[in-house]
């Protein structure tokens, strides 16, 4: 297969080397595509070096069955058709085109023969937020439909990218070495010992669009009425997001059931033994591909509700590593 990445240089971009090179996915030949920033730079992939080379409106794309496109929605949209014109599958990490009718937003785990049907050759990797939770209620589901979902998430820098993972570490040092802050670019504040109750744009409705797109993309990959309200939050840790999660099913269901559902479950690794403070962190899954869930208990305040809590690297599963599950799906299911 010949395998593009688009945005070679950034936090999604070079995972998604490595977690290609891990999961010895078929790349005959790869191209890296950057800015002119990052154009002319050189990433080794299994030994061989490549060049990344600028993105532009051109014939570069001709020959290249898979397309991971990483590099922000504006420049998504304005090079989708450049990609795909000569037959690329675009698996695309931004918002762009994730609620677009004709393009699937896909979680294997949750709805992977989604992937099959997507005429425009765009295939939408969804929020890094939405694709933990998905994947850990999709089990809970299949015990009783979920009809309400409370969260607050815990997300770590690595959302915001590499850069903001620099900024982080810059604002400690800065903090150790200056006693104050100096750097604040990437963030709206301060980040370093703090947390900024705001990720992405205020809409008009007083969520934050990140939030938006939990109650919206949720509702698309599950194909369900589920209605889910969160308070993203953005936290001093790395990498990792985590979430506080709060569901109501139609049925009452046992902790016991979801428990065993959760064990079963693809892509989740329960991890929960409280009174032995034994639970999930971020600084245990970050590197991880699992989503990792303990503290599932009854709802004191909603017979109907159980709670849980859970964490995942945010730039593999929520991101990389789910691009490269559907490009595996695709590469064993799909006909042309
Ligand atoms: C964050 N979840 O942590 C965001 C990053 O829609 O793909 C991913 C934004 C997106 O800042």
């Amino acid at each position: 297969m010949r395998v593009a990445i688009v945005g070679a240089s950034g936090a999604v971009g070079q995972e998604l080397l490595r977690i290609l090179a891990e999961r010895d996915f078929p790349v005959d030949d790869l191209v890296l595509f950057g800015s002119a920033r990052s154009a002319g730079r050189k990433y080794n992939f299994k030994g061989k070096d490549y060049e990344v080379r600028l993105l532009q409106h051109n014939d570069d794309f001709k020959g290249v069955d898979i397309a991971f496109t990483s590099a922000g929605g504006d420049t998504s949209e304005v090079f989708a058709e450049t990609i795909t014109k000569h037959g690329a599958i675009m698996i695309d990490n931004s918002s762009a085109f994730r609620m677009c009718d004709d393009v699937p937003l896909v979680v294997p785990e949750v709805n992977a023969e989604d992937a099959l049907n997507c005429p425009r050759r765009i295939i939408a990797n969804p929020n890094c937020t939405t694709i933990m939770m998905v994947v850990v209620m999709k089990p809970i589901e299949r015990l009783s439909h979920i009809r309400k979902i409370h969260i607050a998430s815990y997300q770590s820098a690595s959302g915001a990218g590499a850069a903001a993972m620099q900024e982080l570490e810059q604002q400690y040092k800065e903090l150790v070495e200056e006693g104050r802050v100096k750097t604040i670019n990437k963030f709206s504040h301060q980040l370093a010992y703090n947390v900024i109750p705001q990720i992405d744009k205020m809409t008009p409705n007083d969520y934050t669009k990140e939030e938006m797109k939990m109650f919206n993309e949720t509702r698309k990959i599950m194909h369900s009425d589920v209605r889910t309200s969160a308070t993203c939050v953005r936290i001093s840790s790395l990498r990792s997001h985590s979430e506080s999660v709060w569901f109501e099913t139609e049925e009452p269901i046992s902790v016991e059931s979801i428990r065993k559902a959760l064990a079963a479950a693809p892509g989740v690794t329960l991890v929960d033994d409280p009174q032995h403070y034994v639970y999930p962190m971020p600084l245990d899954s970050a590197g991880k591909d699992d989503i990792y869930v303990g503290r599932v208990r009854k709802d004191l305040a909603d017979d109907n509700s159980n709670t849980l809590w859970l964490t995942g690297d945010q730039i593999r599963k929520g991101a990389a590593l789910n691009a490269v599950q559907i490009a595996e799906y695709l590469n064993t299911h799909r006909k042309d």
